[in-house]
Formats: C-alpha cells, structure tokens, sequence
C-alpha cells in the first residue's frame, strides 16, 4: 500500500482507538478516556482527557488513578486542546522552496517526501559515507517506542550515533556515581513521613507540580521546607527557608553543611561505616571546609549555612529532592554527588520519609533492545554530542572526532534551533546549503523552518505509546484517544517507511507500536500491554528496604561511595576533586562580564513547546531578565528597561525586571522563549555554551557569564 493510502491509521495498528475507558458518555456524548502526559517532565501524569467526538478533545485533568499525580496536573496540559487543536498544526508534507528558515514550503505527497528523505540519505552516504548522515532526536514525546525508534533505523544504517547529553547526563552521572543506580526513596513518603523536605536546585510550581503536591501536604502536617535555589521562585515563595546560592556552587554548600554534621556530631557513624566507602576520609577532609569557606562561595551567610545544616543533622526524617537544574553547570555532576552524599553522612536514608530523590528511571526492567535496535549497534561508528550540534554544523574537527562532516539529518521531537547551546552556530550550521535536513514535527518550528523536508507528527493523543516515569514508580500504557488532523503520522510509521526505502532491515521495523509494546513487556517480564492499560499502569515501587538502600547501594561492596570513580566515565574525571568539594571549573564573572546568568525553565512553556499557545505567551509576557533591585539601582536600570544581555558566543536583548531574593550579580531569564520573540531575532541560547560539563558531557545551562547594559 502507497503511504498516501491511509490517510489516519498508521501502518500496522494492532487494535482499535481506546474506547471511553471506565466511564460512560454523558448526554452531550462526552467521554472520559484514560492517557498519560508525554512531556518531557519528570511527572509523567495520568490524565483523564474529555473526548468530544473522534477529532476532538474538551479539558485535560489529573487522574486519581494514580497517587502521585493525585488528580493535580499542569496548567499547560490542562488547557491541551489549544495545543492539539491548534490552527497552525502541520497537516500536510512541505517540500521547502525559499532560502532556509525563510519558511517559504510547498506542499507535497507523502510518497513524494520520504522518497527524497531516502534519495539525499542514500546520495549523502555514498559521498561520505553513512558517518555523515545523523537522526537526531529528544524527549518531546517521552513515550519510548516513538521516541527511541529513531535509534534502531540509526543503528541498522550505521548512521552517525547519538550521545545525547542536553538534559540529564550531568544530574545522572553525579548521582550514580554516588548512589549506583538512578533510584532513590518514594516522593509519596513525604506525605505523611518527612519533617523536612529540601527541594534542592529545582522549581517544581513551574517544572513538575507534583513534588508540591506531596511537599505541601507534608507542610501541613508541620514539616519545614526548604528550597535551594538562586532566585524567589514560585516554589522558593512556599519555603519556610530559602537559601539563595549562587549558581554552580551547591558543592560548597552541601560540603559545608558535611563538615557541621561531622563537628556538631550528627554524623551517624554505625550508618557510614556499614554502608558508606570512606566515612573517615570525607570526615577528614570536609573538616578544612568550614562554613566560612562556603560562606565566601556561595554567598550564603555563615550562619544560614549552620542553621541549615543543624536543622538538616537533628530531622532524620529528612527528603531531599534533588532536582535537574544545579547539575547544568560544568561542574554538575560534582555538585549532584555532594548533594547526594548529605543522607548518607546523617543516615536519612533508614527512615520513613528520609533519605532522596534524584529520579526512579533506572528501576524498570524494561529491556529496550527491539524498540532501539540495539542488536545492531555498531561500536566502531562515532557518536556525536547533540548538546555540540552548533560546533558539529560549523565543522569543528574535534566535536566531529576527525570524521566526516554532518550532510545530512533527520529530527524528530526536538527543537534545536531554540533550545541547543551556542544558537549561532547552531543557526549557521542549519543554514549550510551542503545540509540535507528532514524534520518531522506537530509545528513549523524554527528548527523546522530550516529544514528541507518537513512531516506532519502525530500527538500523544494521536498514537500508542508507554511511558517510565522519572518522578514516579508507575510504568504506564496509552492508546492513542482521537484520530489526527489531516495526514499527520506518528515516529514509528515514519521511521519504519523509511527504513524500507533505505533497505534498512530489522523486525522492529515489521511490527506495530502495540506489537513492539507487548514484546517489550513480555520480555521484560512486565504485564501486558493491554493489562497495563486497564489497570491504569503498573507501579515498580520496590518496597521500603531496596528503594532506601538497607540492603545496600547498588555497588559490588554495597556501599555508598563518597569517593566517586570519576575517570570510569571519561578521561577527564581525573581533573575531578576525589571527594566532595567545591570544583570552579565555572563560567565565573569578570570585570567585562560582571554576572552569572541562569537560563531558567518558564511555568508555561515546556521548553520550546507551549511556546505557540497563545495563552502561554500572554502569561510569560516577554523575554525578561531578573536581577537584583541593588544592582538595577547602581546601574541605573528600572523595570522595564530594553537592555542588552550578552558574551563572547552572542549578545540578544530582554527587558529588566528588578526582583528581590536573588544575590547581587546573578540575573535569570527565564524561557525558552522561540528567537522570533527577541527584537534581535536570536534567543537567550546564544550566550549559552556547548562547553562539556565533567567528567563526560552534559549542557551547562545555568553557568555562564554575561554582561548587562543599555543597547548602544
Ligand atoms: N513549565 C516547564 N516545565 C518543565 C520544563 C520547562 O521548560 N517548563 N522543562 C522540563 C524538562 S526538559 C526538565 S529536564 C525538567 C527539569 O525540572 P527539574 O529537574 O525540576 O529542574 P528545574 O526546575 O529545571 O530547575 C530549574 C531551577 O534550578 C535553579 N538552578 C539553576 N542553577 C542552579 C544552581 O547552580 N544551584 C541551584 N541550587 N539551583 C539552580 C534555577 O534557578 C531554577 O529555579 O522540567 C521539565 N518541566
Ligand atoms: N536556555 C535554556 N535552554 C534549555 C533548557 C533550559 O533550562 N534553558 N533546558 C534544556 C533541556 S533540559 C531540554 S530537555 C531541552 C529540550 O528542548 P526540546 O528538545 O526542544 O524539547 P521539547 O520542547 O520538549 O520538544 C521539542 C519538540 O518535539 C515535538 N514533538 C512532540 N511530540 C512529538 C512526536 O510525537 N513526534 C514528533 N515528530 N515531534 C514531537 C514538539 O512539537 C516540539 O517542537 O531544552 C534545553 N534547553
Ligand atoms: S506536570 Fe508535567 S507530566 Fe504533568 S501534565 Fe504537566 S507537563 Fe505533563
Ligand atoms: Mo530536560
């Protein structure tokens, strides 16, 4: 069959859409259907999405089928059907025919788009071998069939690999090193167990609402809260404390804090020597640490160091969330590890809401292999960092490993021209006229704009998927619960109708999302995909012992390990300090560049998406820097004021917001706003740099230097 000849159903559907699962339509035949969010957030929420008819959604709520969303979702998701019901969605294949990212496309059959996808992929290969063509790819859908699918066509083509390292490579390593597998304790604790919880360099009220959902009823029963964040966010408004460090210096605090539990004696020292590798030696050395030193660091008081680290030391019901924002500094990973080793050196770990939580996805036992190809990885390929797209475009030797350039690209779920390091380059390398670029989208996004070839993508709403979740234990399973617009196609079809014209040979390719679903599950051990979605997901909590590490962390001597093994992740983890410590490898300031500016996550945008809601933009305002009312007032700026923000990499132009909360010389913006809403037509990710955190990778968000002053 032509692909032009289902003009909805996608290839090989294994099932009909969901029907209006454990509720009955009401009279004005509105159904309630079961879903999950697919956005890249750590909640993961079970919804419950009001189905008009077969095209049409009403309001999006949170389930109560599921205990940690508990009926609370976002304002975004909330409002979906301005989303998926948006008028600009692409519809239609589009066949570029001005100048790059001038948006000027033709319309095209399906037939017709992916049959030059394959012809430029072949031509490109044959040139400079299959190196120089790379899928490129991210969470935009966090579903796992159609967001990984992409890596089984990059492995069976020998294609260029994907190191992808723009969001948790850094929070991941850091904690790993430490703990030894991404899990930790149960959020649900908090509830009714923790008399402390720190919510430590994340703003859950914008990023993840459900963590408030669970702090606020642990508030209410009399536990103190405590945000660690550079700036009053919403989240820091609901804290009984509010420690604003400086960004990329939660090293030096947690040190600092270590060496008051280790003098004042709270250190608990049958916990560290039964489950800790170097009780002594950290002891030892966070002794030369003392608050002063953190004071001088950080920019926090002494005595706000103490008094934290002694509420922290006398609460052994103590849960820390760790969140992703204080690892996207160079030194990330070191300050995630410091974080992560306070409940070990207090023993947090062995109560009832205690202990922490950086994430949950390493405890699935989900087998990914037939969804990502992996029996057909090919070590010998390269792998290239997707965080160093612009320096890879503009033909950096090192950052294309001495290999062939990059002519080619596929992208699916992912809007670099907003969201990479380095946009410039970014930018300039997207406009190469030797760059053939297929993006498969739901909008004309400005990554889209650039591209060649652009492909109508389905929505969640729209496909079958299943989902781990990072903030949660429940592993769930979605059926798509309308029919898409126009001739929007989901990842899978697309991947699989071009691996036949590529000659790309793998079953994954044979089978339907749902067959692909139910293999996994049964391999893995885990209920079936239908059973899943019955029952509203199935929930991998490990149980009180395993989830706190009382029978030991996930190391072959089961112990924490306080003094990492850095250079197992690369050969740059011997520049790192042995044990915890402040390690200033940052983007400090300089007298030509006087502040440390965090490129912080917007409530209602989700990275680059919301960003066409009209609702969001009209909350969001304009791009805006927040900076401390001192140093407005010594500069001389007043609300509202246009000013130019930039580096050496890019310089763009936001309007000054003068807020309290924030040390002087830190300033936020946050975003992402799209580069069409900076008078300058470049967003904030020009001034942010595609620098590798250490030891291995990962975007540096939050740390960089940048000056401020009025436009010339
Ligand atoms: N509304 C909304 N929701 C989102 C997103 C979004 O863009 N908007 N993004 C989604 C994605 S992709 C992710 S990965 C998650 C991330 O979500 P989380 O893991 O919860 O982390 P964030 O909320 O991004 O962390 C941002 C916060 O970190 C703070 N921060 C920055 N640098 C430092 C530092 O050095 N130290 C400390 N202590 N704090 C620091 C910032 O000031 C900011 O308040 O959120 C997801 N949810
Ligand atoms: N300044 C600054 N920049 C940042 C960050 C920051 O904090 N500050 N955070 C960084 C982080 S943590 C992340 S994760 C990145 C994420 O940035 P992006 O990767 O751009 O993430 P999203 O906006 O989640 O998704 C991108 C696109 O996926 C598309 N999409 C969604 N579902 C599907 C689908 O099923 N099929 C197809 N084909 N497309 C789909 C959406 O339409 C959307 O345009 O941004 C990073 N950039
Ligand atoms: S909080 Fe996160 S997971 Fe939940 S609905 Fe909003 S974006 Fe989706
Ligand atoms: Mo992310």
């Amino acid at each position: 069959m032509a692909p032009d000849d289902h003009s909805h159903a996608p290839a090989g559907r294994g099932h009909s859409y969901a029907p209006a699962a454990r509720g009955k339509a009401n009279l004005a035949g509105v159904t309630i259907v079961p879903s999950v969010c697919p956005h890249d957030c750590t909640s993961t929420c079970a919804l419950d999405v009001e189905r008009l008819d077969s095209r049409r959604i009403g309001r999006v709520r949170g389930s109560m089928r599921n205990d940690y969303t508990a009926g609370v979702i976002c304002e975004k998701v909330a409002r979906y059907a301005e989303r998926i019901h948006h008028p600009d969605r692409l519809v239609k294949p589009l066949r570029r025919v001005g100048p790059k990212g001038s948006r000027q496309f033709a319309e095209i059959s399906w037939t017709d788009a992916l049959d030059i996808v394959a012809e430029q992929f072949i031509a490109k290969a044959r040139r400079h071998g299959t190196e120089t063509v790379w899928p490129y790819y991210y969470a935009g859908t966090m579903g796992l069939v159609q967001r990984d699918g992409i890596n089984r066509l990059c492995h069976v083509m020998k294609y260029s690999r994907y190191f992808s390292t723009i969001c948790v490579t850094l929070a991941d390593t850091g904690w790993i090193a430490g703990v030894g597998a991404k899990r930790g304790a149960d959020v649900r604790e908090v509830d009714h167990h923790s008399d402390l919880v720190v919510i430590w360099g994340g703003n859950p009220v914008n990023t993840q609402v459900n963590v408030m959902t669970h702090a606020m009823r642990a508030k209410k029963r009399g536990a103190t809260l405590v945000v660690v964040d550079p700036y009053r966010t919403g989240t820091a408004e609901q804290a009984d404390i509010h420690l604003a460090v400086r960004p990329g210096t939660d090293g030096a605090l947690a040190v600092a804090v270590m060496h008051v539990l280790f003098k004042e004696g709270f250190a608990d020292w049958d916990y560290l020597r039964r489950y800790t590798d170097a009780p002594e030696e950290l002891a030892a050395h966070v002794a030369q640490r003392p608050p002063e030193w953190a004071a001088a660091i950080t920019g926090l008081s002494v005595d706000q160091i103490v008094s934290f680290a002694r509420l922290y030391g006398r609460t052994k019901a103590s849960f820390i969330r760790c969140h992703h924002g204080f690892s996207r500094s160079r030194n990330g990973a070191v300050n995630m590890h410091a974080v992560a080793s306070l409940a070990a050196v207090t023993g947090a770990w062995q109560h009832k809401g205690g202990g922490a939580l950086y994430g949950h996805t390493g405890m699935y036992p989900l087998k990914r292999s037939l969804i990502e190809g992996l029996d057909a990885v090919d070590p010998s390929i390269r792998d290239l960092d997707q965080s160093r797209l612009g320096p890879i475009l503009t033909g950096d030797r090192e950052a294309l490993k001495n290999g062939s350039p990059v002519t080619a690209m596929l992208i699916q779920n992912t809007n670099p021209a907003m969201v990479c390091p380095e946009l410039e380059l970014v930018h300039k390398g997207f406009a190469r006229e030797d760059l053939f670029t297929c993006v498969h989208e739901q909008f004309l996004t400005e990554t889209a704009s650039f591209a060649d070839i652009v492909l109508p993508a389905t929505m969640f709403l729209e496909h079958d998927d299943f989902y781990t979740a990072s903030g949660h234990t429940f592993f769930q399973v979605t059926k798509a619960v309308i029919e898409p617009p126009g001739e929007c196609r989901e990842n899978h079809w697309v991947i699989s109708e071009l691996a036949k014209r590529l000659g790309a040979r793998h079953r994954g390719f044979d089978m339907s999302v749902w067959e692909i679903m139910d293999e996994t599950l049964r391999v893995s051990g885990m209920w079936d995909a239908e059973t899943n979605w019955q029952k509203g997901g199935q929930d991998f909590h490990l149980g009180f012992e395993t989830s706190h590490f009382l029978d030991g962390f996930p190391w072959p001597d089961k112990k924490f390990r306080f003094k990492p093994d850095w250079a197992a992740y690369g050969p740059r983890g011997r520049e790192m300090p042995v044990l915890p410590d402040h390690f200033d490898v940052i983007d400090n300031p300089t007298p030509d560049k006087p502040f440390r500016m965090v490129a912080a996550p917007a409530r209602t945008f989700l990275n680059s998406t919301f960003t066409e809601t009209p609702s969001s933009q009209k909350r969001e305002v304009r791009p805006t820097v927040m900076m401390n009312p001192d140093d407005c007032q010594a500069l001389g700026f007043v609300e509202g004021d246009r000013l130019e923000i930039g580096n050496d990499r890019g310089k763009t132009i936001v309007h000054c917001r003068p807020k309290a909360g924030q040390q002087c010389g830190v300033v936020i913006v946050e975003g992402v706003w799209p580069n069409r809403n900076f008078e300058t037509g470049i967003g904030i990710n020009a001034l942010t740099s595609a620098d590798p955190g250490w030891p291995n990778g990962g975007a540096v968000f939050h740390d960089t230097a940048v000056w401020i002053r009025r436009p010339a």
